[in-house]
């Protein structure tokens, strides 16, 4: 509202666009000669240009004509291991040639090696190298992006690994969330005493939490990682600081670690190659999102997909995203797993959007100002060089951005 003394708001409109709104109303949400009204980091307006009140024209300040292309949503990437140090491409050889990535890990290779790697870096570095691939990830239109910890695996590692996570989220137009994933591996100094290090992940947990560095908690439970009775008792300390959680679960083999997430009313359960009908159920009854990693399910050579047609029909909505880490899934590209959602796991083209849009924010309890494009909600958005939105996830190798706007700024690229 504004008065005599206040000044107006600067309003810009971006029309001459075909819109995917991806609210769930109608098919891509789809507006046919659309338009938006941002108001500094906020959608005011958005919808058919032949509609916009005249009132509210009359206010804008600045015009950009997007000359037919498609507009959507800004990306959302819920699901990264976006800092760490070093590199495993020798570990990509040994598979190729016949080696598991859990024999790999067994070995001391996996996750163990980039504990490693990224202990003996220093913040500015691991720094370095996170800004690096957030920045790749905003050029192919993702402006949401969760970034886990998890290859500190001690008090003050995972806590540098946090710190540069929000650090990124200050650092460009792009909103970040923080999940603790202490519980992904057991460090070497714990060697056969992981329920020692589970106590300590406990304790180290609201010392985090009070530096304001976690969002939410994240667990790998698996045989070769935490088992579910270790992982219940890291979700114990989440709810204790009233932190929500999600989990690694059912990637490898099916240790029931869905259904117990899901107790716990979990945003996301991710992976799920080998998810069971109770799982589904389960998760379908607490709301929790699919988090689907279609990068790693390549990248391992996996055959099992998740149960896409159970998840389906049980109504679990469905997310997708990079799973960006240096084992399974180097991916930078949230449009190569459009493609990839639609290739290996048979979702529609619509689907695989809303799973990297709407979905993905409901993943990170961010549904009430992001994901959609809505009066109300953050004015992230990317304007497309397509014709239709289904060609996002037709193409791979190659991006069609033409621009991306976050909080109502453009960004340059
Ligand atoms: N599952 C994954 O996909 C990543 N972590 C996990 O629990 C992989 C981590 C790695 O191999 O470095
Ligand atoms: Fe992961």
């Amino acid at each position: 509202m504004s008065t005599d003394d206040t000044p107006t708001p600067a309003l810009n409109l971006w029309h001459h666009a075909r819109v995917a709104t991806m609210t769930p109303d109608r098919p891509w949400g789809w507006i046919d000669i659309g338009a938006l009204v941002t108001e500094g980091p906020t959608l005011r307006w958005v919808g058919p240009e032949d509609q916009l009140p005249p009132e509210l024209r009359a206010q804008v300040t600045t015009t950009h004509d997007l000359s037919n292309a498609v507009v959507t949503p800004g990306l959302i990437d819920g699901h990264t291991h976006l800092v760490y140090g070093g590199q495993r491409a020798h570990e990509f050889e040994l598979r190729l040639q016949g080696a598991t990535y859990e024999e790999i890990a067994r070995a001391g290779g996996g996750i163990r090696s980039t504990v490693a790697a990224t202990r003996g870096a220093s913040e500015a570095t691991l720094h370095t190298l996170a800004l690096h691939r957030a920045r790749t990830l905003l050029a192919d239109g993702v402006t949401t992006i969760e970034i886990k910890s998890g290859y500190g695996l001690s008090l003050e590692d995972e806590a540098r690994c946090l710190r540069v996570a929000r650090q990124i989220g200050r650092e460009l137009p792009i909103t970040v969330r923080t999940t603790s994933l202490a519980a992904h591996a057991l460090p070497p100094e714990f060697e056969g005493r992981a329920d020692t290090y589970i106590d300590a992940v406990c304790t180290w947990l609201p010392q985090w939490h009070a530096q304001g560095l976690v969002d939410a908690v994240d667990a790998f439970c698996e045989r070769m990682a935490f088992t579910p009775a270790q992982v219940q008792r890291v979700f114990e300390a989440a709810r204790a600081l009233a932190l929500p959680v999600k989990l690694h679960a059912e990637q490898l083999s099916d240790s029931g670690g869905a259904a117990l997430a899901a107790s716990y009313g979990a945003l996301s359960c991710d992976h799920l190659e080998y998810l069971s009908v109770d799982g589904i159920q389960a998760m379908a009854r607490a709301g929790t999102v699919a988090m689907l990693l279609p990068g790693a399910f390549y990248y391992l050579r996996e055959t099992r997909r998740p149960p896409i047609e159970s998840l389906r029909a049980a109504g679990v909505p469905m997310a997708i995203a990079t799973d960006h880490n240096p084992g399974s899934s180097p991916a930078l590209s949230l449009t190569l797993m459009l493609n990839m959602a639609c290739t290996l796991f048979q979702l529609t083209p619509e689907e695989a959007l809303a799973g990297a849009t709407r979905h993905a924010a409901t993943a990170l309890d961010l549904q009430d100002t992001h994901g959609t494009l809505e009066p109300g909600k953050r004015a992230d958005f990317v304007v497309w060089d397509v014709g239709h939105p289904r060609e996002l996830a037709y193409r791979f190798g190659h991006s069609p951005v033409l621009r991306v706007v976050a909080g109502g700024q453009e960004v340059s690229r």
